[in-house]
């Protein structure tokens, strides 16, 4: 039994990973920057992006959010208080998003071309890290109240990342957070992986953060095609 498990997954991966590259492409020529945030549930997906989408405005960026959860509309709920155009991907059960979910989700959605696509995928910090979404970036969380070993624990889905976000930083005293032991743990996961310190609460790296987007954002324009004249 266990070759053709194996096997299934390898498809399963497969096909995700020929949707992922063709995603990829359309959002370089729609010039659009689509960051991926992953980690476990309740480390601050939902409230950094509230913040971000603010803080994303006021820089004139036209932003979006699709949202992946098991069960509820909450987070989408959330975040359409912002006033950014928000759709809520149902996974039915699901632990992660994956490709053709992003796909048909994109179809008649959203009303107006972007700069910057968010994807708040699934609290897990297991079965995200395997589904590319077609990403330009993938930013995972750590909070300072779930532990500094949980990039060792855990170490494909940190492995994956493009940049980590230790979240929950107005905590960190209260839980005793070891900050050179977390940063060291996503070195030893992620070599040379780029760390900013966040708050969701306080507002604490949110320049670093929209400057590390708008970095990202050079790339894809740079990388796609020329725009229309
Ligand atoms: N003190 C403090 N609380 C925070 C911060 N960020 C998030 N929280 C709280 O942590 C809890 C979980 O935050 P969410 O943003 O819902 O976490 P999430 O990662 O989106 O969770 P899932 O979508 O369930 O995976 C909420 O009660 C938030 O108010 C922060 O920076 N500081
Ligand atoms: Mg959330």
């Amino acid at each position: 039994v266990q070759p053709r498990i194996v096997e299934i997954r390898q498809n399963v991966l497969r096909k995700n990973d020929e949707l992922a590259r063709a995603l990829r492409a359309r959002f370089l020529t729609d010039r659009v920057l689509v960051v991926n945030l992953v980690s476990s549930p309740g480390s601050g997906k939902t409230a950094w992006l509230e913040r971000s989408l603010g803080a994303c405005r006021t820089r004139g960026w036209h932003t979006a959010v699709l949202v992946g959860d098991v069960a509820t509309d909450n987070d989408a709920r959330r975040l359409a208080a912002t006033g950014v155009p928000v759709r809520q991907i149902g996974t039915g059960g699901l632990c992660h998003l994956d490709a053709q979910m992003i796909v048909d989700h994109l179809r008649d959605w959203p009303p107006r071309p972007l700069d910057l696509l968010f994807i708040e995928n699934v609290g897990n910090l297991v079965c995200p890290a395997s589904y590319d979404l077609g990403e330009s970036l993938r930013a995972v969380l750590l909070s300072t109240t779930e532990g500094e070993d949980k990039p060792l624990k855990y170490p494909a889905l940190f492995h994956s990342a493009d940049v980590a976000l230790l979240t929950k930083l107005d905590l960190a005293a209260a839980c005793e957070f070891d900050h050179a032991a977390a940063r060291q743990n996503l070195q030893a996961a992620r070599p040379g992986i780029r760390v900013v310190e966040t708050s969701a609460r306080t507002g604490q790296g949110l320049d670093d953060w929209l400057d590390l987007l708008d970095a990202s954002r050079q790339q894809v324009l740079a990388a796609g095609p020329a725009p229309p004249r």
